[in-house]
């Protein structure tokens, strides 16, 4: 069921029938963030501001080499460095490694080793850690670790590592490949292929970027004595999966290690997988009996964090005279870099890509190969989008190549592949089973508002001197993912339910606990509205628990987009349950049904009789302190425990963006940039419109600046945010928002997930524009970020200085490849 475009900012307006609940619900109102007063007024409690008394700072020693052996190690300049507390080596702690498992054959696991032994595998990688007073000394001590390399020959990338005869990362690997897994392979599809009246062969790439979180990873752990604990406070989005991979890596029992998330400075996958070093501070935590904490710096995080989207797709796509596309075919390799990150692997990216590419286009013959290359450089993690912002890229300029080359204006050539209204759901060929969405809706509006707002777009005066071009992203985003979805995949540890326990105190006041864990999303407003309309009270009266293993049930954490629906779904139906004792409570002391008694505005009355009520905090007042009042069913507290575990569901959305291209300078502005999204029902517009903005802000720098490049012998390139370069607001324009609610029947709520989108569409919206702005010059582009060097080399027919050391192998200013009618290479 879709309901009609709400602007952003609009107020709330009444559900559909299909929440059954009254108007003024808590759902669906711009709530201000709770969180934001604790932040805006400096009383955040990020992993930094965690003092101790006698605590202890770590430094790591890091190799300078992206690829050597290790054959000696001496700390003994380091130790006799004044403050110096202890230097520690792999020997020292016994060798202690994580590794992520997948069960499939095709898969070969790595160890990652908490510090680096005989071998390292990336510059930055840590071989040593020191302990000092300050964190200066212990800096100052790691540089003097005196470490014997022996350099070996680097893989800086994938053609490398493809290479015959180039040194395997791993011992065991062939082609340096992690995993290596061909899918859907339709035995129909290569005839279909060269049937097909048009062939579109084309070349796309991502540059390896960072997640960027403005607090980098960080830790402090403690030894808790009187209960025999390890407690790691820790900068996560995954509180349950550090507790787990500090039990295996350490060999401790789960309930030896309490793992506690303070505010997160942000995430964005970087921090959902699990880092080497902070389980490498809790064992040394362990082993002095003295706190010991962590901030990694920025270039640390630059270097030696995880990374993403660094991704090579040659395609093949054959399409019918009528613009409808009759099979695809992939290869897709994704540089991992060094190790697989625990616990998702490093088939994250090449198993998301392979599944998920046809998206919100119905093909009939499919076939995807994806490849996890290791190289020598730091590992990825599932950075925000994961693949999608790759794969929407590859779909949305294919649709634009095949337009091109029939003469279709290329909207429509969408409309005719895309999953259309009265087609839902909709299986797939890659087997997913699409829940109703608004893909063609949002087009339309999407297009309509193009019409009516771009038109003004390029500042007068400016406008002869410049190229404009207007740029179209449709997609969808898998939200959600329970664990029917992820056990398909197959990992150890196979992520998707979790479980919220909602609990009345005796003043009426609710806590919630969560394993789900906020970084910045606004869980803390979020979770008290769906609460507080099941049990009839004000938001404020609710308080979020999260981010402690000790507290919480196990629970996945946050990423995904998962969270509202999974967690908030387990915390509905958990506040639902309370709701229902509240009910029978009412009814027993008023003397009614249960099935009577309404909770709304803080009491619990019986409909249709204003002067039977009772106030909430009565009730709750009266089952903890006059138990006897009550039948012995209803005694003893007001809590519930309840677990969701849906099999996900998707939400949609079209970007639109309008950029200039300088041809003197060759530089990109984004002028105008709007959004139709849809992710059914809204539980908070304001930050749901925060999130889309956000998430355009990133998917904008993928693909105008950002790229982590390595040196064509492994050294990192990319270390300063000098190098670096992030958007700033001076590169974005407003997001224009608009919503369309589909209601997803897998979701407790009606909502489906979003936190990805933004940075989903982007990519493509941006690129698609630039090569619109392009065409007159008969130059396209298929790879991000486009730089500005590379629009001058192209405009003026030469070759931009741009090649594998950026990560890019191969780019080299060039655009679409051959078969591409009406759309030129640029070289
Ligand atoms: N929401 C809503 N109505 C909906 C859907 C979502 O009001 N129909 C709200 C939710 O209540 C929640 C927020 O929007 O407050 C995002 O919800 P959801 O889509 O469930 O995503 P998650 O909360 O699970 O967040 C994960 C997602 C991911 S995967 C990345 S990466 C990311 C992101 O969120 N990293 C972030 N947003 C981020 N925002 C900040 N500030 N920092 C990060 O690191």
């Amino acid at each position: 069921m879709t309901g009609g475009p709400r602007e952003a900012g609009q107020a709330h307006r009444p559900r559909e029938a299909w929440l059954n609940g009254p108007a003024g619900r808590w759902v669906g109102a711009a709530v201000p963030r709770k969180e934001d007063r604790r932040m805006l007024l400096g009383r955040g409690r990020f992993t930094g501001d965690l003092t101790r008394a006698g605590m202890l700072h770590a430094a790591f020693a890091r190799s300078p080499f992206p690829a050597a052996e290790v054959t000696g190690i001496d700390t003994s300049a380091a130790l006799a460095l004044p403050g110096v507390a202890a230097a520690l080596t792999a020997a020292d702690l016994g060798h202690p490694y994580l590794m992520a498992m997948l069960e499939r054959d095709e898969f070969t696991p790595t160890r990652m080793p908490l510090l680096a032994g005989d071998q390292v595998r990336f510059a930055g990688e840590p071989v040593a850690l020191v302990l000092a007073h300050d964190p200066y000394a212990a800096q100052d001590a790691a540089e003097l670790v005196d470490v014997d390399w022996r350099p070996l020959q680097a893989i800086p990338g994938i053609d490398a590592a493809q290479g015959s005869g180039a040194r395997q990362v791993h011992g065991g690997l062939s082609g340096n490949c992690l995993v290596d897994l061909t899918m859907f392979d339709d035995p129909k599809l290569t005839g279909i292929l060269a049937a097909a009246p048009v062939v579109i062969d084309a070349v796309f790439r991502s540059a390896r970027v960072a997640a960027l979180p403005l607090e980098g990873r960080a830790c402090l752990a403690e030894w808790d004595e009187r209960d025999q604990q390890l407690v790691l406070h820790v900068s996560t989005q995954v509180p349950h999966q550090v507790r787990s991979g500090v039990a295996q890596a350490l060999g401790l029992p789960e309930h030896g290690v309490r793992v506690i998330a303070p505010d997160v400075g942000g995430g964005f996958g970087l921090k959902c997988v699990v880092g080497r070093e902070e389980i490498a501070v809790a064992d040394a935590a362990r082993r002095l009996r003295r706190p010991v904490s962590w901030i990694e710096d920025r270039q640390e995080n630059l270097t030696a964090s995880f990374h993403g989207h660094e991704q090579r797709y040659q395609v093949h796509a054959g399409f019918g005279r009528d613009g409808r596309i009759l099979a695809l075919a992939a290869e897709i390799d994704c540089d991992v870099g060094a190790y697989s990150a625990f616990p998702f692997t490093s088939a994250v990216e090449p198993l998301m890509a392979c599944t998920e590419l046809p998206g919100i286009y119905k093909i009939p013959a499919y076939r995807a190969r994806g490849r996890a290359v290791a190289t020598n450089k730091a590992p990825t993690a599932p950075y925000r989008g994961v693949s999608r912002p790759q794969l929407v890229l590859v779909m949305e300029r294919l649709m634009e190549k095949a337009a091109a080359e029939l003469g279709i204006d290329a909207l429509d050539v969408r409309r005719r592949n895309m999953i259309g209204p009265g087609e839902f759901p909709y299986t797939g060929v890659n087997g997913i089973s699409y829940d109703e969405g608004s893909y063609r809706e949002s087009l339309d509006l999407a297009q309509r508002q193009v019409k009516e707002t771009f038109l003004n777009g390029t500042p007068a005066g400016e406008a002869a001197a410049l190229m404009a071009g207007v740029g179209y992203a449709c997609f969808s985003e898998r939200t959600a993912y329970g664990t029917p979805t992820m056990s398909q995949r197959r990992m150890a540890m196979t992520p998707g339910y979790d479980t919220a326990l909602v609990r009345m105190d005796p003043s009426g006041e609710v806590i919630v606990t969560t394993g789900t864990c906020g970084h910045g999303q606004g869980h803390e407003t979020t979770f008290a509205q769906i609460v507080a309309d099941r049990l009839g009270v004000h938001p404020e009266q609710i308080r979020l628990r999260q981010g402690d293993t000790d507290l919480a049930s196990y629970g996945w954490g946050t990423w995904g987009s998962r969270s509202i629906v999974i967690g908030g779904g387990a915390a509905d139906r958990a506040a639902a349950l309370v709701g229902n004792q509240l009910r029978q409570v009412a009814a027993h002391l008023l003397e009614a049904s249960p099935d009577d008694i309404e909770l709304a505005g803080g009491s619990a009355r019986v409909r249709g009789d204003d002067r039977a009520t009772l106030p909430v905090g009565e009730l709750a007042r009266i089952v903890h302190f006059q138990t006897h009042r009550l039948p012995a069913e209803l005694r003893y507290g007001l809590e519930a425990r309840a677990s969701f575990d849906p099999p996900g569901t998707f939400s949609n959305a079209c970007h639109a963006a309008m950029v200039t291209v300088d041809p003197g300078t060759g530089e990109i502005r984004l002028r105008r940039y709007l959004v139709v999204e849809d992710c059914g029902v809204v539980i908070n517009p304001m930050i749901v419109d925060g999130q889309v903005t956000g998430g355009v802000a990133q998917g904008v720098g993928a693909a105008l600046l950002e790229r982590i490049c390595y040196a064509e012998d492994g050294q990192p390139a990319s270390t300063t945010l000098m190098d670096y370069l992030a958007p700033t607001a001076a590169e974005l324009c407003p997001v224009q928002i608009t919503h369309l609610e589909t209601a997803s029947e897998f979701s407790e709520t009606g909502a489906k997930g979003m936190g990805e989108g933004g940075m989903i569409g982007a990519p493509a919206a941006v690129l698609n524009a630039i090569n619109d702005a392009l065409r007159p010059a008969g130059i396209s582009f298929d790879h991000i970020p486009v730089l500005p060097a590379e629009v001058c080399a192209a405009l003026a027919g030469g070759v931009a200085p741009v090649g594998e050391a950026g990560g890019l192998g191969g780019l080299g200013g060039r655009g679409g490849r051959g078969g591409l009618g009406g759309e030129k290479g640029a070289a």
